[in-house]
């Protein structure tokens, strides 16, 4: 029977969890979840998972939030616990979930941060600092990529890719990578070509978030994807 999965094609986490599974060729039954109208409150939805959050997946009685928890229980459910996307041996994936962690305590805060420093038009007094620690992150992930093709310093596709390509893209979709991270734009042609069904699964959403982000803000970069801001 389908695994049911709760999503929004706008939210990078769900889409992580749409490009694993892809990759691992698992039917996944497609619940969309609206966040922008608020689905997400809805009585049944915070039956189902009291956060709010987007993506939920539903296994039987199995019911789980939190993105990349969902995407190594896909890989080691459907691939075994030693399959190329989350490989058991130690060093490996101890590279793989640091970068988990990276993208969901630094990364994407940084990210988000600096969005809601310049909400509406306004750049508030954190304007400046949120900025620079944004760029910041950005800086290391420029770094972890000279270690490898892919994130984790491996020469193939990881669970790390598929969790740090849907942030990284929304981010550039919004035009807020430097064409200075070249390492980070080679990077991402990669994934896409790599990818199984990448169009469909993060493409597409990343250009429609990064559309809505680029209106929530004042003064939008140009609409190439690869102003520096
Ligand atoms: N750490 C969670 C974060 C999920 C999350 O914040 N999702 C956002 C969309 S990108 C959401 O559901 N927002 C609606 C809300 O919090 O009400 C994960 O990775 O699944």
């Amino acid at each position: 029977m389908p695994l049911d999965l709760y999503y929004c094609i706008t939210s990078p986490f769900s889409r992580s969890v749409l490009l694993t599974s892809r990759d691992l060729g698992v039917e996944l039954n497609l619940k969309e979840v609206d966040i922008w109208q608020g689905e997400q409150f809805k009585a049944e939805y915070l039956a189902l998972n009291p956060e709010h959050t987007v993506p939920t997946l539903v296994d039987g009685d199995l019911v789980l939030w939190e993105s990349r928890a969902i995407c190594t229980y896909l890989v080691t459910k459907f691939a075994g616990d030693d399959s190329a996307l989350y490989p058991r041996d130690a060093v490996t994936r101890a590279r793989i979930d640091s970068l988990l962690y990276f993208d969901i305590a630094t990364f994407f805060p940084r990210f988000r941060a600096f969005m809601h420093s310049q909400l509406g038009g306004k750049r508030d007094s954190t304007y400046d600092e949120k900025k620079e620690k944004f760029h910041e992150s950005l800086s290391w992930l420029e770094k972890f990529l000279s270690r490898g093709p892919f994130a984790a310093a491996t020469d193939r596709i990881t669970v790390a890719d598929l969790v740090l390509v849907p942030s990284v893209t929304s981010v550039i979709e919004a035009g807020f990578v430097p064409d200075k991270h070249t390492r980070i734009y080679e990077w991402v042609k990669r994934c896409q070509e790599g990818m199984v069904g990448y169009e469909e699964a993060n493409g597409q959403g990343a250009q429609l978030i990064g559309k809505r982000l680029r209106g929530m803000i004042s003064s939008p970069p140009q609409a190439s994807g690869k102003q520096a801001q």
